[in-house]
């Protein structure tokens, strides 16, 4: 494998797990609502932004609410999100992830985030990760969501790096669109049948390396 450059991580399903903590607090909403909401369905708010995620909810139940109401309620669930993720650790971090960022640190591969998350540096703070990115974006620093590839090629502008020189890894098929659609190599962390359009898939990264990558990134 030559001339990897950088590598941009999403962060849930990625990283950590904090789908389940989604999961938690939109359940609770969701019941509130008197919205028969599924684990199935949290399926489709993976890699989304909150307010999409709430109209996601609420078009499950065939309910329309208007704005401000939406945004009391996504309120509403940030806050028991948040509850949620103050109590987490590095314990949390998905295996194999800290072994792979210490290699790449020690080969001079650069590490930025890119993720929906409104919450993202919350999290990593609290898993103690916050100092390992060169470059952090968020949800508070994209205007247009995944598929989009805006919070790709902002990762990659804020380290120096072309696109073509970017390693993206992502768990969500919105996700996996936007690396392809900043014209990047895309690894899948998940399922192959739900990740085919990455351009190869990994089920964790227990084990891998840059050396697993399977594509030669041209000079
Ligand atoms: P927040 P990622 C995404 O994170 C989650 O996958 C998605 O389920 C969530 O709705 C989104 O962040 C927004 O999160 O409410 O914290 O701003 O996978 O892009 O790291
Ligand atoms: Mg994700």
């Amino acid at each position: 494998m030559t001339n990897i450059e950088a590598c941009i991580f999403d962060l849930d399903g990625v990283i950590v797990d904090t789908a389940v903590y989604h999961f938690k607090a939109w359940k609770n909403l969701a019941d509130e609502l008197g919205i028969d909401f599924t684990e199935e369905h949290n399926e489709r708010l993976k890699g989304v932004s909150r307010m999409r995620s709430l109209e996601i909810i609420l078009e499950i139940g065939s309910l329309d609410l208007p704005a401000v109401e939406k945004e009391k309620l996504a309120f509403r669930k940030n806050t028991e999100y948040l509850e949620l993720v103050n109590q987490m650790t590095a314990a949390e971090i998905l295996p194999g992830v800290t072994t792979f960022l210490a290699d790449l640190k020690v080969r001079g591969i650069k590490i930025a985030l890119g993720s929906a998350s409104k919450n993202a540096r919350t999290i990593l703070e609290k898993i103690n990760l916050l100092n390992q990115f060169e470059a952090i974006v968020d949800g508070t620093l994209v205007q247009k969501a995944k598929p989009d590839p805006e919070v790709f090629l902002l990762a990659a502008r804020l380290l120096g790096v072309a696109p073509e020189h970017c390693v993206v890894f992502e768990d969500a098929l919105a996700g996996v669109a936007a690396a392809k659609n900043a014209g990047m190599y895309c690894v899948g962390v998940g399922k192959p049948e739900i990740l085919s359009q990455a351009d190869q898939v990994i089920s964790s990264f227990e084990g891998f390396s840059l050396e697993h990558i399977k594509t030669d990134i041209p000079a």
